[in-house]
């Protein structure tokens, strides 16, 4: 077993390494050993179903052991980081398992991502081949991987998850030709890194976030316990389950780990999604707020399908308003857990036995105990219990640095190994957290992170732009929208919100990032202490918003 440390790659320090394996939290096992394990334990049992397909174990194992073995002959090997952007269906764990054994690192893209988001995605990785499907909800995601391959030099390879009935880009392979006899696959160190996330949102450069077997068991393990996960679990992913929290909070990771069933919805919608939990029997999905919102608007509407199977809906990715909280566990017959978790690590649960107040009320507390968390005021001072301050952590699974990327580590991480989160947390008493909000220049659009400066910069690349200003405002359904502040430079540009919203998207930018209003001014205002940073002017405006 031959372990070569990923360039840009930041350790756990030996010490604490060494630590986490004695203490059993690292045990060794990597991605493609707990599946081979299950395929062992229970072969029959029914691994994956979507629309199209059931998979047993036995026959997960055997198809991402073929394919990555058709893989290998196109030449995808150890350490090469493959940009994965699939819907939800069955062959993205068969496309993930694939990679993982043969050390290949997938990147996961979202179905959302357009070339503002993947061209630095994949420039930043330097990945090789990019795996995507063909038409899906009449988006053509070949043809857009094809043009990503025209612009980022590393790109040497593009396979499509066919329907058969592809046309596919000059030079692009269907997936199919890949699923070879199994043959001889790497042995692989789960000290290793196995495959890179991405952080939510981006300032222009992605900030890619390397997971390892190890680190990343540990936390599938833990939570898929604390969901109290077993063979019998049908976990339905939701969310776009490249995402951190489909992915193992206790997502479709804890499921197989579990040794239940994952199950794939092609879309969230009740419409779409409430028959497939009939017909699978699902007993526990997770959802962002807005989501969350729109199936208890429907089951409380009453004349669903059957949804007696589901036990557990987990709710995060942004702050889950109480009185939408309340009404999760009657309308939909299920016992809610709040899940605030991140992509870069730390994850924290509501238990399933916790009072009602702990489950309504907070997000929960970390999934371990080897989590430290700590909650700091802005000149790093620790702050009483029930005191809002900056959340810092590590432990385990959270990482001690993005891939590659001294600048963002210098921001995010101190000396001493902590993840600042950029949360503004409360930590009770009880040990449950509060979350507030971002300290950062961030807009949550109902879980989707949106990074005010990004967007600007988009705006400012409109000729009749002089100045932007991107800010949350409240929305009841959201959490927050979108607001553009424009400055325009002369009275004849025409900046409107559907002019704005036609060039931002022509920019090639993920549909959810689009303003949801914009606010021609004059000028922006000032606050008469002479320079004045963005943040402050954010914070004026954002006040300015809530009070029309
Ligand atoms: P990401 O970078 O996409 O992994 O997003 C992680 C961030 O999402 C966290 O740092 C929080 O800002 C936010 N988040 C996740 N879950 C929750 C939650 N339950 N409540 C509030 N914010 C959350
Ligand atoms: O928002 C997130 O990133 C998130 C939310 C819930 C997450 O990464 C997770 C659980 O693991």
């Amino acid at each position: 077993m031959s372990s070569t440390v990923l360039p840009g790659f930041t350790p756990w320090p030996a010490a604490d390494a060494q630590r986490y394996r004695e203490l059993g939290l690292w045990t060794g096992e990597t991605f493609g050993d707990m599946l081979a394990a299950r395929a062992a334990a229970t072969p029959e049992a029914i691994a994956v179903v979507d629309t199209a397909n059931s998979w047993s174990y036995a026959e997960l194992d055997r198809r991402s052991r073929s394919l990555a073995t058709g893989l290998a002959r196109l030449g995808i090997g150890r350490q090469d980081r493959v940009l994965v952007q699939l819907p939800n269906r069955a062959e993205f764990v068969e496309v993930i398992f694939a990679l993982f054994r043969l050390g290949a690192l997938p990147v996961f893209c979202l179905p959302a991502h357009r070339q503002a988001e993947l061209v630095p995605i994949a420039t930043a990785s330097a990945a090789k081949a990019v795996i995507t499907c063909g038409k899906h909800q009449l988006f053509d995601y070949a043809a857009l991987a094809d043009s990503i391959r025209q612009q980022v030099a590393s790109l040497e390879h593009l396979v499509v998850v066919g329907d058969g009935d592809a046309d596919l880009p000059a030079g692009a392979h269907d997936i199919a030709e890949f699923r070879d006899e199994p043959g001889e696959l790497p042995v692989l160190n789960a000290g290793d890194v196995a495959f890179l996330q991405l952080s939510g949102g981006s300032t222009g450069i992605p900030k890619l976030i390397p997971r390892t077997h190890d680190d990343y068991l540990f936390s599938v393990r833990r939570s898929a316990e604390i969901c109290e996960l077993g063979s019998d679990s049908v976990y339905l992913a939701t969310l776009p389950v490249a995402h951190n929290f489909p992915m193992s909070s206790p997502g479709i990771l804890g499921a197989l780990w579990a040794g239940g069933t994952v199950a794939m919805t092609p879309d969230p919608t009740p419409a779409t999604a409430f028959p497939l939990i009939e017909k699978f029997g699902v007993t526990i999905t997770g959802l962002v707020p807005p989501l969350a919102r729109l199936w208890v608007e429907r089951a409380e509407a009453g004349n669903t399908p059957d949804l007696s199977s589901l036990r557990v809906v987990l709710v995060g990715g942004a702050r889950c308003p109480e009185e939408l909280a309340e009404r999760v566990g009657p309308a939909l017959g299920v016992t809610l857990q709040q899940v605030f978790g991140m992509a870069e690590g730390l994850v924290c649960y509501t238990r399933l036995d916790d009072p009602t107040d702990v489950v309504i009320a907070t997000q929960g507390r970390p999934m371990s105990e080897y989590d430290r968390v700590k909650v700091v005021d802005d000149q790093g001072v620790e702050v009483p219990p029930g005191t809002d301050g900056n959340l810092l952590t590590q432990g385990p699974y959270t990482i001690r640095g993005y891939y590659d990327n001294a600048e963002a580590n210098a921001r995010s991480f101190t000396a001493d190994g902590w993840y600042s989160t950029g949360d503004i947390v409360s930590l009770r008493p009880d040990g449950n957290l509060e979350v507030r909000g971002r300290a950062g220049d961030w807009v949550n659009r109902g879980g989707e992170k949106v990074s005010a400066e990004e967007l600007e910069g988009h705006l400012l690349a409109h000729p009749g732009v002089r100045d932007a200003v991107i800010v949350g405002t409240p929305d009841p359904v959201l959490g927050q929208r979108i607001c553009a502040f424009v400055q325009p430079v002369d009275a004849d540009a025409k900046l409107t919100l559907m002019t704005v919203r036609a060039f931002v998207r022509e920019r090639g930018v993920a549909a959810w990032k689009m303003p949801d209003s914009v606010v021609v001014v004059e000028n922006f205002p000032e606050t008469g202490v002479g320079k004045i940073s963005r943040k402050e002017l954010r914070q004026v405006l954002a006040e300015g918003a809530q009070r029309n």
